[in-house]
């Protein structure tokens, strides 16, 4: 069997045009053009890339977007004052900081300084805890994108085995909880699991989030499973994700290509939880 390809870009297109829609509607009806700010600290060349996509993305969906590189040397005070600037800034419903942070500036300080009203990336403990307790929040851009796939590729979860490989606040967690609301039976795997492939050979969705380029290769997944691939790792020059393509995809039966599965998705989600910001403003 040879998997059938998720087209993350394409799925993505046809979202993006959907919210480009409600914005001029939103505008329409309100005068009120919804604002992201993106805050990039230091040059950390994928950060750039990153937040250079974010940016154009959001101009292209007819948004405001504001973008403050600050230097690397920049001091947490005055990353912490711009962030409460941005607090109070009537034109900006979304606040991002793009992370990672240079190490002399505590992230989490940092994070819990957004307003969680504008924290569109749904990493403020407000948000991480309305999740966790099924209240309504702003999710994790990578996680809605994921669950927006599954959605579209009308993957049933309920009652299926859902595995998760990785444990980070970002991905691993929170997808993990989305799963479970949607009444998957989800395991958490780490870089401690013993016998990681008897459990990821249980999963009929896969979702890997490790950062280790290559890491699942196809004996370890169940023939016809859905693999959703998060890994962003560059190779020789090469976008690879975590899941060894070549072998996954004569296993599953669905998968996530790198670049072109996921990646899109986050970005679009970005765009949702923007819009849904100055929809609550
Ligand atoms: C694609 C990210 C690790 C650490 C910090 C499209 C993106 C990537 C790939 C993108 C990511 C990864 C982002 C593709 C944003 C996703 O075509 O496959 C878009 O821009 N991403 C980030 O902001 O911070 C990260 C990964």
């Amino acid at each position: 069997m040879t998997a059938a390809i998720i087209d993350g870009k394409a799925i993505s297109n046809l979202l993006r045009k959907e919210i480009a829609r409600e914005v001029e509607e939103f505008r329409a009806e309100t005068g009120i053009t919804p604002g992201l700010a993106v805050i990039l600290v230091g040059d950390d060349p994928a950060s750039q890339t990153y937040v250079r996509n974010k940016e154009r993305s959001t101009v292209k969906v007819g948004m405001y977007s504001e973008v403050h590189r600050l230097p690397a040397e920049t001091s947490q005070q005055d990353l912490l004052n711009l962030v409460n600037e941005l607090n109070n800034d009537p034109k900006i419903h979304g606040i991002l900081v793009q992370l990672p942070l240079p190490r002399h500036i505590d992230e989490n300080t940092v994070i819990e300084a957004i307003a969680p009203g504008k924290d569109v990336d749904g990493f403020h403990a407000v948000n991480a805890g309305r999740l966790l307790i099924g209240q309504e929040s702003f999710l994790p851009c990578t996680p809605y994108g994921i669950m927006e796939l599954l959605k579209h590729e009308q993957v049933e979860l309920k009652g299926k085995h859902a595995v998760v490989v990785g444990r980070s606040n970002i991905v691993g967690k929170p997808v993990a909880l989305l799963l479970l609301r949607e009444h998957a039976t989800v395991t958490i795997c780490h870089s401690r699991t013993a016998d990681l492939g008897a459990m990821t050979r249980q999963a009929d969705v896969l979702v890997v989030a490790v950062g280790k380029p290559n890491f699942i290769t196809g004996d370890m997944i169940k023939p016809g499973a859905v693999v959703i691939d998060v890994g962003i790792n560059r190779v020789d020059d090469q976008l690879v994700g975590d899941v060894e393509f070549a072998s996954a995809k004569e296993v599953a039966g669905k998968i996530t290509p790198v670049p072109g599965g996921v990646g899109p998705m986050t970005i679009t989600m970005l765009l949702k939880n923007t819009l849904l910001a100055a929809k609550r403003c």
